[in-house]
């Protein structure tokens, strides 16, 4: 029996909420903390399945003694750093709020461990959205390929790559960086692309819009699931030695494929329902994406098992039944 205890923050994500589910089924005892919300209801929503499992508890990563605080009542042996303000384009709009979550934020976390308990295993969620527009020759972004960001939010996840290794180095303490591509889920926020997409063409195809609105169609992304990635996380922080891993699927699709895939499954006709608005776009945009996961392939043996297909078929799946009750 496992009886390691692991502290997730941002576990009412998207990420969080899957990586819960995993490791409760490894045998973790699993805790999370919850920035207060004034509509408590929802926002624990995607926990709903493992709520009486789990110990939540309120703290921000802005305030570094709730922090410490909550380290100290649960003694974690591993903490996944999950918790930012993680919409790029929101993060034009709020950049000085997301620099103090998305950056800062992870400053806290590294002192809270270093100031309690320097043995403790940090997982820092570390974004695709660091390399900015540059491609190696081969067409890939891999651990190597230098990181230019071209918002807030990448400077904010660059800030945190940063101090998270420099932590590693200057106290010996084992903080990982998972460098994840987009992956998504039917729990991804639904003003990311991909959910947008799905549920607006479900939503067209019941009769309840008639257009979906979006901004830039050409952008490529390498887009995977997150219940494969969140297996990825736990796989980087079982090595033996802290280090820094991209996780991708070697794939990239346009918004504009993405598009054509799900409506040609809903039978929808793109000319007829189909909107492009400026409002959408960024004032800087990252046109392509694509990962090169070898590192992370030979040191833990992960393999993806959703194909862009199959997410997208389950995100078709999820919204069809959600408007089916
Ligand atoms: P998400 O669904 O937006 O979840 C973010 C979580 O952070 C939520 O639980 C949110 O709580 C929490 N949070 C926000 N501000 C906080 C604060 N000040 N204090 C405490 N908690 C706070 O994001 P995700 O898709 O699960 O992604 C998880 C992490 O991976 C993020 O750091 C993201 O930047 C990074 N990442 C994601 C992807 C991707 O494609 N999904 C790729 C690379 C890296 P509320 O919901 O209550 O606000
Ligand atoms: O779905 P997105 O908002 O994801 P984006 O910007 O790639 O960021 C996600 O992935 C990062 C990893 O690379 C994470 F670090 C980050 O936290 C987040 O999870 O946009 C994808 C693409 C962009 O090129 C965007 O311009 O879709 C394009 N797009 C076109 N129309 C749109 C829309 N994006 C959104 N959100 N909404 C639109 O209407």
């Amino acid at each position: 029996m496992n009886e390691s205890r692991a502290l997730i923050t941002g576990i009412n994500g998207q990420d969080g909420s899957y990586l819960a589910e995993f490791l409760l089924k490894k045998g973790y005892e699993v805790w999370g903390i919850v920035k207060r919300n004034s509509v408590a209801e929802t926002q624990t929503s995607r926990l709903d399945s493992i709520f009486d499992k789990i110990n939540l508890r309120y703290a921000d990563l802005t305030d570094l003694s709730s922090l410490i605080n909550v380290i100290q009542e649960c003694h974690p042996d591993e903490i996944y750093n999950l918790a930012a303000q993680s919409h790029v384009r929101i993060s034009f709009d709020q950049p000085i709020y997301t620099a103090n979550v998305t950056a800062l934020g992870t400053l806290n976390v590294l002192e809270a461990v270093r100031l309690t308990n320097k043995k403790i295993r940090i997982y820092q969620a570390s974004s695709s959205e660091m390399f900015g527009n540059n491609i190696d020759e081969d067409g890939f972004q891999r651990e190597t390929t230098p990181m230019d960001p071209v918002s807030p939010y990448g400077c904010s996840k660059v800030f945190s790559y940063n101090i998270c290794n420099n932590y590693k180095n200057s106290y010996g303490m084992y903080v990982t960086n998972g460098i994840l591509f987009n992956h998504e889920s039917p729990r991804r926020g639904t003003n990311f692309v991909t959910n947008k997409v799905v549920k607006t063409a479900v939503e067209i195809k019941r009769g309840l819009r008639d257009k979906l609105v979006l901004g830039n169609l050409s952008s490529t992304r390498d887009w995977g699931h997150a219940k494969d990635y969140v297996e990825a996380m736990w796989m980087i922080m079982q090595q033996h030695n802290p280090d820094n891993y991209v996780c991708a699927t070697g794939q990239s699709h346009s918004v504009l494929d993405l598009v054509t895939y799900v409506f040609d499954k809903l039978d929808l006709d793109i000319e007829k329902h189909l909107e492009t608005s400026t409002k959408y776009y960024r004032p800087e945009e990252l046109d392509d994406l694509k990962g090169d996961s070898t590192k992370l392939r030979l040191a833990t043996g992960w393999e993806p098992k959703y194909t862009f297909e199959s997410m997208l078929d389950e995100m078709i799946e999820y919204w069809i039944k959600f408007y089916t009750k």
